[in-house]
């Protein structure tokens, strides 16, 4: 079954449209930019909320970048596997993921030649779910349950993930 975060944190009641932006420091190609919009649409089609890329990355309410080690949040990242990427509660809008993965913006994750292949719109849609306000789910195949194996894809949403942020939006 889905959570939420403690308070039941969300973005302001009447948000229609949450913008994002990618770390200008990080040099982002178009096909994992891509990954991110699709992860986006997945959420939008089933609340009332639309996301759009914005270049101004100060002023986004969504940013994203890839980090390594510490970087500055108290949260470090840790290196092959272990923690992914990590993503704050409303309205906080951080969205990081640990540079040190390989991850797999295109093809089969499942045919890729690395043990430690991670899926980055697998990542992606969880971790939105984390930025839109749900917490974790004890429904194994929903998006929000809190493992995902290595070289594995799952970007459907499952009625209780939809379920969850209904609830919310
Ligand atoms: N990152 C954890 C996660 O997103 C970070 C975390 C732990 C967290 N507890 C949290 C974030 C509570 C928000 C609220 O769950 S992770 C998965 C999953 C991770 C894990 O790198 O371990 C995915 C990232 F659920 F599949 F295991 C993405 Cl999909
Ligand atoms: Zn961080
Ligand atoms: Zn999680």
């Amino acid at each position: 079954h889905y959570s939420f975060f403690d308070g039941m944190p969300r973005w302001p009641e009447g948000t229609e449209e949450l913008t994002y932006a990618f770390d200008p420091d990080n040099s982002l190609d178009d096909v994992s930019k891509s990954v991110f919009s699709n992860a986006f649409k997945r959420w939008a089609e089933v609340t009332t909320i639309s996301f759009r890329e914005t270049s101004s990355y100060r002023t986004a309410d969504i940013t994203i970048g890839f980090y390594s080690g510490d970087h500055g949040d108290g949260e470090p990242f840790d290196g092959v596997l272990g923690t992914l990427a990590h993503a704050f509660s409303p309205t906080n809008g951080m969205f990081h993921l640990d540079q040190a993965e390989d991850w797999v913006a295109t093809g089969d994750v499942t045919k890729a030649s690395v043990s430690n292949a991670v899926d980055l719109e697998s990542v992606a849609v969880h971790e939105i779910g984390h930025l839109l306000g749900l917490g974790h789910s004890s429904v194994e195949e929903a998006i929000m349950y809190p493992t995902i194996t290595a070289k594995t894809r799952k970007v459907e949403l499952t009625q209780d993930d939809i379920e969850g942020i209904q609830v919310l939006y």
